[in-house]
């Protein structure tokens, strides 16, 4: 059961290259007219780019439309034992979507021309699109990564999702406070949607589980919705493939109680569609902890029901048996996020369609994987079991056998276990009765992957231990990576263009060829040129820090970049207190350390921060703080600057990375699964500072150890310093500049309004320090010196940069996914395990 990952259909050597633009270009003329026709374009330049953006969506969706029917036809096609991936997942975080369609279709010159002719700059046109931000971080951007890479590997696949209305806030700042905005990315309406009104189920809620009458069970839904897909059509680069974003959108079964509505009764009338309507409103901005909200679990039925339902549809649809569906279908768990999905599969099989229970398990089990993305426990799924059988409580009775049946195989392996019973067990007795997710998940799937090396080692050391022993042979890696047509060849053409000059074009078409980089990274005059690039991304940045906060900064600097959301494991606050320590250093010794005065750097930050947690706030607010009070000290001579920019996102990323000299990658060890970020900054020639933590440990080895700037605790440290007792009060005392820097936060030197404002923050890393700050603050402060050394050394600093990006053609999702089809979706990743519930 092959996966069929080497497929990529190649047109790139057909000429049909310039005559699919010289197609498409009477279709955006009449398009632009069209909607031009429409609005009120004319001497306000925005809806006139809107408009020009408006037709090139139009143009490009309908011929990916057609490249989406091919797909589909070839795939209905594929051999029996070709299996079709289902990535379900809470997050995509797609961003812009024109930039990347234009290159697939090949169609930008052509564009840009015409645009010209009507006055308009492809820029503005691209500028006018809003991000598509429905995902909070990392593991939304994976996912969006991977549909880019499902497409160019050619694996016949369906991303599942939700079409909310409401993104990730939109962040906005506030005299240095963030405030949250709903995120209406669909107010000017949206480009890219294929409606496939066609294309609907029921998904239900609640009401109550009784016997069928010939032995089974039946559930009647107290509140049924229904589910309509919205197609987002996702391009190969080579070859005329493409990939699906599935999104549904809810909408109640019976639109209007009509009775109600002829009795007066309006907001009765509209009762059932306001309550499924509530299903589609708003990703929740969490990154971290379980919003414990009936809602988000409902959401997640959604997702689950809907796509598991299609996936039936089109296997059945495509004449194929239901006893084959495990064999032709792999099932993809973005976190727990969707793990009710074997509960609602064996349902549908069980209850839908008939199927013994053990058959269906089988199938189930055959077709399900998860990735964990992160260790922290309270970020694990577990849901109060009465409102899990309120809501869902058929896939409660599932739930409750499956249990029933896999502890007492525990039980039958090892017997008088009783706390590993515990620990396994899909239900939690220890803090009010819970539904746990994580071990649904591991239950059900043939595989279970980490995402980094030491991330996988972690999992089965702690969270999954227990687990590990009874399944080991699950437990797999598959390191993360990132597109490199979103983050390398269309976030920077300038490098892009250096590297086809350098070393041919083959790295477009399989990253690794940016190896040939490392026999030319000594080469001055190539250094030189790298260089130059970096300073036009500098200044594209320059100016946008200028425009967005009035703040003027200098482009020779070294921009020192640290941007993810604010977290305390990624300890941006570890990164203020080195930026306060410089500070002070800058006022006591104004000829720098060594005589040789300050190497001019611009720290830049940015960042969301989960509504509800206050520690990220105040750091946001700090940040703040320290940048008013630094960048208006005229003693530093304008050589250190700090600047906060709002409202972070896949677009903002893709201006500052490129202009990036420092990546700041320093969480705490063994607390950041992977980043992607770490990635797409090296990618991009930027140098890291990080932790022996995630995928930055793999970047070392790949670039070469010595080509990172390494510091702090690693995670056998860590362990030791806990084992022993950590003191970080004791730390502060041996460190005089560390005192200074916490007495000036503490006692409101940044917030001379305010004295107390960071008393907490500072008490917090005094008195217990959780992530390790003030043990790792003296190796990071050393560690920031030899980053200032290195980089007063222009020729050494290119020549490390190139090593960087030479080192990184491991990280590209093309490897990632062929690897995830390898190891895990492809029939061959089955091994035959004893048992069935068991495992
Ligand atoms: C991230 N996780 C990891 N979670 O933190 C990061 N969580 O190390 C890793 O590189 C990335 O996943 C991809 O594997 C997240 O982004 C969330 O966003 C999240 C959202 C909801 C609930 C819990």
């Amino acid at each position: 059961h092959q996966i069929d990952s080497s497929a990529t259909r190649d047109d790139t050597r057909r000429p049909a290259t310039a005559s699919a633009a010289t197609d498409l270009l009477p279709a955006f003329r009449a398009a632009l007219a069209t909607v031009r026709g429409d609005s009120v374009a004319g001497s306000d330049a925005v809806p006139a780019a809107r408009a020009a953006l408006r037709a090139a969506a139009d143009t490009c969706r309908d011929a990916l439309a057609a490249r989406w029917a091919a797909t589909q036809a070839e795939d209905a096609r594929r051999d029996p034992s070709q299996r079709r991936v289902h990535y379900l997942s809470m997050e995509f975080l797609m961003g812009r979507a024109l930039r990347n369609a234009l290159a697939a279709l090949k169609l930008e010159p052509e564009l840009q021309r015409e645009l010209a002719a009507h006055g308009l700059s492809l820029a503005d046109v691209l500028e006018a699109e809003p991000d598509a931000a429905l995902g909070n971080g990392g593991l939304g951007r994976l996912a969006a990564c991977f549909l880019d890479s499902f497409a160019e590997t050619g694996l016949a696949s369906f991303g599942y999702g939700l079409r909310y209305r409401y993104g990730m806030f939109a962040q906005a700042t506030q005299d240095g406070r963030q405030i949250e905005r709903p995120d209406d990315w669909l107010r000017h309406g949206a480009l890219w949607d294929i409606e496939r009104p066609d294309v609907e189920y029921i998904v239900g809620f609640g009401g109550s589980v009784g016997s069928d009458g010939i032995g089974g069970r039946r559930w009647q839904p107290a509140e049924r919705v229904v589910a309509r897909a919205f197609d987002f059509v996702v391009p190969a680069h080579h070859g005329q493939r493409v990939s699906t974003l599935r999104q549904w959108q809810a909408s109640a079964e019976e639109p209007i109680d009509f009775a109600a509505f002829c009795r007066g009764d309006h907001a009765g009338a509209a009762r059932h569609q306001v309550a499924a309507d509530a299903l589609n409103w708003v990703l929740y901005p969490d990154d971290s902890t379980d919003a414990g909200r009936e809602l988000r679990l409902k959401q997640e039925a959604l997702l689950v029901s809907a796509s598991l339902q299609d996936l039936i549809a089109r296997h059945l649809g495509e004449g194929r048996a239901l006893e084959q569906l495990g064999h032709g279908n792999a099932i993809h768990l973005n976190d727990t996020h969707p793990a009710l999905a074997p509960a609602e599969l064996m349902r549908l099989l069980v209850d839908e369609h008939n199927l013994a229970w053990d058959d269906a398990w089988a199938i189930t089990r055959r077709a399900v994987s998860y990735t964990n993305h992160t260790l922290m426990p309270e970020a694990l799924e577990t849901w109060p079991l009465r409102m899990f059988e309120a809501l869902l409580p058929r896939h409660l009775e599932i739930i409750y056998r499956l249990n029933h049946d896999f502890l007492n195989s525990v039980r039958q392996r090892h017997p008088g276990a009783e706390a590993l019973v515990r620990s396994v067990s899909l239900i939690d007795e220890t803090q009010g009765r819970r539904v746990k997710m994580a071990a649904l998940a591991v239950l059900a799937s043939h595989r279970v992957n980490g995402v980094a090396k030491l991330h996988s080692d972690l999992m089965v050391d702690t969270i999954f231990a227990d687990f590990a022993k009874l399944f080991p042979e699950r437990f797999i890696n598959v390191t993360n990576g990132v597109t490199p047509r979103r983050w390398l060849q269309q976030a920077n053409p300038g490098l892009s263009a250096l590297l086809d000059d350098t070393i041919g074009n083959g790295w477009r078409r399989d990253l690794g060829g940016l190896d040939a980089l490392r026999e030319r990274a000594d080469d001055a005059a190539l250094g030189a040129r790298l260089a130059a690039v970096k300073r036009t991304n500098k200044l594209r940045l320059t100016a946008l820090i200028r425009d967005e906060l009035g703040i003027e900064v200098d482009p020779d600097s070294l921009f020192d970049v640290q941007i993810k959301r604010i977290h305390e494991y990624k300890r941006q606050l570890l990164n203020l207190l080195h930026v306060v320590a410089r500070y002070q250093a800058m006022l006591a010794q104004p000829d720098g350390p060594d005589g040789q005065g300050w190497v001019p750097r611009t720290v830049i930050l940015a960042g969301k921060a989960a509504s509800a947690y206050h520690t990220a706030k105040q750091i946001i607010r700090l940040a703040h703080d320290i940048g008013r009070t630094v960048n208006s000290d005229p003693r530093l001579g304008g050589k250190l600057k700090v600047v906060f920019l709002p409202n972070y996102g896949v677009s903002l990323a893709e201006t500052i990375i490129p202009a990036a000299d420092l990546s700041e990658q320093i969480s705490t060890a063994g607390t950041e699964a992977s980043g992607t970020g770490n990635m797409k900054f090296a990618m991009n020639g930027a140098l890291t500072i990080g932790t022996w933590d995630g995928a930055n440990i793999e970047m070392a080895q790949a670039m070469g150890e010595e080509n990172m700037f390494v510091f702090g605790l690693r995670t056998d440290d860590i362990a030791t310093l806990r084992a022993v007792g950590y003191d970080p009060r004791w730390i502060a005392g041996q460190n005089a500049a560390l005192r200074g820097v916490l007495d000036a936060i503490g006692n409101g030197s940044f917030s001379p309004g305010e004295p107390k404002r960071y008393r907490a923050l500072v008490d917090g890393l005094l008195g217990a320090d959780p992530y390790l700050l003030l043990a790792d603050f003296a190796d990071y402060v050393a560690t920031q010196a030899r980053v200032d050394a290195l980089y007063r050394d222009p020729a050494a600093w290119n020549a490390r940069a190139l090593r960087n990006i030479a080192g990184m053609g491991f990280f590209s999702t093309d490897r990632t996914v062929r690897e995830y089809a390898d190891k895990v979706w492809s029939g061959h990743a089955l091994a035959p395990e004893p048992g069935r519930t068991s495992g």
